[in-house]
Order: structure tokens, then sequence, then C-alpha cells
């Protein structure tokens, strides 16, 4: 089948479905993308986006006005759905797997023989399973893949349902360029429902493309998020230490650097966004006598945002009515996300425990979010926030913040969180 004989249905119009959907419709695919928030579809059937991505909104508007990319509330019948939903931890952490299970409930009334279901959300090990599962369940009347009792005639019949895990490892802010580039790991309940997935990711992906089983493929990307994690504890761990002996971390891990095998993060406010403050609790929770260094990991980055905030109050302590600028809220530079942005945390928490008069800036949001507007929190111009303060705390490294020169924040107690104004 060429793209444009196949349907493509995409359920979840997040940060990757959205994308991917664009992606596909412009490769020729007739692509119909669901999602449960009604906002979100009309949005999409404008041609609009509800989330900014670098060219996501040319993307979308082009799919649109060729007619090959709809928005829907409900699932259709397709050729291959694609279940791009999230995968949150609830309570201690654990996987919450419902809005997959929601999500396959929607689907399997509307798949037909050869249809091949593929899992993107990135999910703890054994969830491509539980999908097959819960379709077998849904649809006693057909052959979903990967059932070690099936007699030989149906197994690997034409006839049956594939379903196959393919996580995406696109980075925000480089999605479309990711989506294409990256080199992919297919994991496939079978061998088949991987071959089938194979064909498909052919149609659109230039990166390289290797076949495993589903459960090393729900590993693979799990161990990928907690290897950057890990890396990211071990600078954010190094900068307590340094401030701790008076040595300026940036420096130190500039020079460490320059060993052929050295290659140490960038510290910073704590580890946010949607994957890897989450991922590697899927590790931790499928194992947890195994994965301490995973977990210890966690805590390190989890309680980073906590020093950042008393090491200001110890600042703020010397004012009588201290005012803090706090430069940035998205998770991390140059994006308007602020999924389990730390910097959201740290100025929550200053606000919480009264630390002074709290200035915000963050010039890709046009409004702050209502958690930090009830506590009185500010939003402001950068020009006001250096003005009116007496403490600067650089929370994010975007670029509209890396030109404030040295005379703006003369005079004044300057915590940088991110090293970005260490020439200055
Ligand atoms: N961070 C640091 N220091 C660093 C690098 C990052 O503090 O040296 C912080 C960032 O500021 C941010 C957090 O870590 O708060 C995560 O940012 P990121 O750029 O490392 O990663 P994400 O969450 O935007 O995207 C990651 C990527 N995974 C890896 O790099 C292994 C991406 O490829 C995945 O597709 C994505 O997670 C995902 O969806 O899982």
């Amino acid at each position: 089948m060429t793209p444009e004989e196949m349907r493509v249905c995409v359920v979840g119009l997040g940060y990757i479905g959205l994308p991917t959907a664009g992606v596909l419709a412009t490769r020729g695919f007739s692509v119909l993308g669901v999602d449960v928030n009604s906002e979100v579809v009309e949005k999409t059937n404008r041609g609009s986006v509800h989330f900014h991505e670098p060219d996501l909104d040319v993307l979308v508007r082009i799919g649109v006005n060729s007619g090959r990319l709809a928005a829907s509330l409900e699932p259709a019948p397709a050729d291959v759905f694609i279940v791009a939903v999230p995968t949150p931890t609830g309570a201690d952490h654990r996987p919450d797997l419902s809005y997959v299970e929601a999500a396959t409930k929607a689907i399997a009334p509307h798949l037909a023989p050869a249809n091949l279901v593929i899992l993107e959300s990135t999910s703890p090990v054994g969830t491509t399973e539980k999908v097959a599962h819960w379709l077998r369940e849904l649809r006693p009347d057909m052959t979903i893949a990967g059932r070690c009792d099936t007699p030989p005639s149906q197994a690997h019949g034409p006839e049956q349902v594939y379903i196959a895990h393919c996580p995406e490892r696109v980075l925000p802010g480089q999605i479309l360029k990711e989506l294409i580039e990256d080199d992919r790991i297919i994991g496939g309940i079978d061998r088949p429902s991987a071959e089938k997935t194979r064909e498909f990711y052919e149609a659109f992906v230039s990166g390289r493309i290797f076949l495993t089983n589903a459960r090393t493929a729900e590993m693979c990307k799990l161990a990928e998020n907690a290897f950057r994690d890990v890396n990211i504890a071990y600078a954010n761990e190094l900068s307590l230490v340094c401030d701790r002996l008076g040595i300026n971390v940036w420096e130190l891990i500039e020079l460490a650097n320059h060993h052929p095998r050295v290659h140490i993060l960038q510290p910073g406010p704590g580890v946010g966004g949607h994957c890897i403050a989450i991922d590697p609790w899927f590790i931790v929770d499928s194992a947890p006598e195994c994965a301490r260094l995973i977990r210890a990991a966690r805590e390190v980055n989890d309680a980073k945002p906590l020093h950042v905030v008393a090491s200001l109050k110890a600042h703020a302590a010397r004012f009588r009515q201290p005012v803090i600028a706090c430069l940035g809220l998205a998770f991390k530079a140059n994006v308007d996300d602020l999924r389990e942005s730390p910097a959201v945390e740290i100025v929550r928490r200053l606000a919480d425990e009264g630390a002074g008069t709290i200035l915000a800036v963050e010039p890709h949001l046009r409004e702050l979010p209502s958690e930090l507007a009830d506590r009185g929190v500010q939003m402001v111009p950068l020009s006001q926030a250096l003005n009116e303060a007496d403490i600067v705390v650089l929370l994010v490294d975007h670029r509209a913040f890396a030109s404030v020169g040295r005379e703006a924040l003369e005079g004044k107690i300057v915590v940088d969180t991110r090293g970005l104004w260490r020439g200055a």
C-alpha cells in the first residue's frame, strides 16, 4: 500500500501525536487525529496548534488545507492506529496506564483484520502485552498478534491485528526534525508485527530502524531517559558539593570536560519535562530492589529546587521587603512547556513561604499559570523585573536572557542556576 492509500488514526494530539499526525499528512497519508479535549480537536480542524513547537503550525495548516489531516473526538476505521497518549505517574510514582487503556478501548470497535496498532507512548515494560491482552478481551472475534496459544493456522496470518511498540525519542524544540531523522527502535509483540511496523515507519523516517521485541523496546526508551537523568543528577550533586567547598562548578565542569573520556552535563535548578522526570520511576517501580542508582538520581534531581529555594530565602532574609525577580518558568530553554518545571516549583514555594515580592518573567508565555497568579506572583517584562529586584534568580537559560548585561545586575544579588551568565 502507498501512503496515499493508507488511513492512519493517531490517538492523542499532544506533544508527540500532533507533530506525528502533521508529518504523516504531509507525507500523503490520510490522517485522523483523535483527542478527548474538544478545544484541541476544534483548533486542529481550524489548522492551528495548541502548543508552541517550531514550524508545527505551518505543518498542521498544510495538512488540514490539503484535506489529509482532520481531528475528531472519536476514532474511526483505519489501517494503522498510533497511540500517543500520556503515561503519567500517580501516587508513589506508580505508572498510571489509564490513558493507554482508554485509548485501547476507543480503537477496539474499529479494528479490522490486518490492522496495525502502534503504541508510541513511553511505557513501563509489559504495557504492549497489556494492550494486546485488552484487545483480545474486547475483540474475541479477531486474532490479535502475540498470543502463544493461537492455532498455527491463524498465528502470523495476514488477517491478524499486528501490535508493536515504537517509542518516540524526539526532543521538544526539535520535534519535527527528530521525528524524521532519529533512529527508531521497533518492538513487535511478534516478528510479523515488528516487520509490518518497519514498513510503515520507512515511509517517513530517514533514520535507521532496528527491530526487537516489545519488552526490550519499552526498556530501551526508559533506559535512555534514565541515563540522562542519572548524568544530570551527577552534575547537580557536583554543584552542591562545589557550593559547599567554594568552587565554581561551571569552571570545574568545563575543565573536567577537557578529559577525552569525560562529558559532565550541566547542573540546573532541577529536572523537568514530562519524560526524564517521570520515566525512570517506571524502572524503579518494576524492579525496586535493583534500581538503586536510578532511584537516587531521581531523588537528587527532585531535591534540587529545594536547595535553590533555601539559598534564595537565605539571601532574602537580608532585606526588609525583598523583591525577587525569577527569570524563566519553562522546564528548559526556549520552549513554552511548563510540565514538571522546576522553575515553577521554585516560584510556587517562594510565594508559599512568603519569601518576598515575587516577579516572574517568561517571554514564552502571555499569562501566568493560575497556580502562580493565585499566589500573588506578578508577571512583568524583563526590564521591569531587573529594575525592581533586589535578588535576580535565573531559572531558565532562554536565549532572551543571554544578553542581560553586567550593568543591569549591578548591586543585586544574582543566583544563576544555569550558568548562563558565568562569562559576564
Ligand atoms: N537538563 C539539565 N542539565 C542538562 C541537560 C538537561 O538540567 O545538562 C534539564 C533540562 O533543563 C530539563 C530536563 O533536564 O529540565 C530535561 O531536558 P532534556 O533536554 O534533557 O530532555 P527532554 O525532557 O526535553 O527530552 C528527553 C529526551 N531524552 C534524552 O535526551 C535521552 C528526548 O530525546 C526524549 O524523546 C524525551 O525526553 C521524551 O519524550 O522521552
